[in-house]
């Protein structure tokens, strides 16, 4: 019902300037929502919790080729990430840190919500213990590999993706089916020694054996084979919806104020 002549520099100004608002409250500071999910063949591979954090792009916890830091073998051995987590903090002490609890079995999605400065952690970092394994891990090498946030904060990756192929061996444990989690003793080891490499093809060693999930174990991965996706997800603030009501209803006050009274010409 607004007529164009309603619209007067002045009444612009009142709605533009609520919606910039939104837009600066908005930029930095957000609510995001991520959401896991094993992609791998049923009976395969599980993942333990997922350990992540949005950060400045300064905390790398572990080089493909070079011998496993003890927060990655957190990780990787046991799932816990008990070294991961302080030596995160300890690098970047402004990043937002989680971890998406439980243990997630094929098919299965779990999510949580973080507050995330999108200006200043513009970058995700991830962790996940693969299991069975002695010392399998997913996670990124570089730490600046996934940005997930522009200069501005906008959004720019909808999810991450991961295939056998980008699984690790932390080469910190020899594989022993007797000494692995979610099959074996996870309690028992063997240092291997090693250096952290790409390996998957090491799962199919464990096939037929009997999991702590009930399920008896066939690997079924070849390379290209889906395991994991990580899904992000920008949930709009209530403050968000309040101040763009507010614009709105401070261009359509104005508007209808100023608007000649119609009803006189017919009354008395
Ligand atoms: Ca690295
Ligand atoms: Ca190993």
């Amino acid at each position: 019902m607004l007529h164009p002549r309603s619209f007067t520099p002045a009444r612009l100004t009142v709605g533009a300037a609520a919606l910039a608002l939104c837009a600066t409250a908005g930029a930095a500071q957000l609510t995001l929502n991520v959401t896991v999910e094993n992609l791998a063949p049923s009976n395969s591979i599980s993942f333990a919790p997922l350990h992540l954090g949005f950060n400045n792009g300064s905390f790398d916890a572990f080089n493909s080729g070079q011998t496993p830091t003890a927060q990655i073998i957190s990780v990787a051995e046991g799932g816990s990430g008990s070294a991961w987590h302080p030596a995160f903090a300890a690098t970047d002490p402004g990043a937002t840190r989680g971890t998406i609890a439980g243990r997630l079995d094929s098919g299965q999605t779990r999510s949580a919500t973080f507050q995330v400065d999108a200006q200043a952690n513009p970058f995700f970092t991830f962790a996940s213990m693969v299991v069975p394994s002695n010392d399998f891990f997913i996670g990124n090498d570089s730490p600046t590999r996934y940005r997930l946030f522009d200069a501005a904060g906008n959004l720019l990756l909808s999810s991450i993706e991961q295939t056998a192929a980008d699984i690790w061996d932390a080469g910190s444990e020899l594989f022993d089916p007797a000494a692995a989690a979610f099959v074996g003793n996870n309690n028992l080891r063997t240092p291997q020694n090693g250096v952290v490499s790409a390996n998957f093809a090491e799962l199919a060693g464990f096939d037929g054996l009997p999991t702590a999930a009930g399920y008896v174990f066939t690997s079924g991965l070849a390379a290209d084979t889906n395991v994991y996706r990580i899904r992000f997800e920008v949930v709009p603030e209530p403050g968000t919806y309040a101040l763009i009501a507010g614009g709105l209803l401070a261009v359509g006050w104005s508007t209808r104020r100023r608007r000649p009274p119609s009803s006189s010409v017919v009354s008395a």
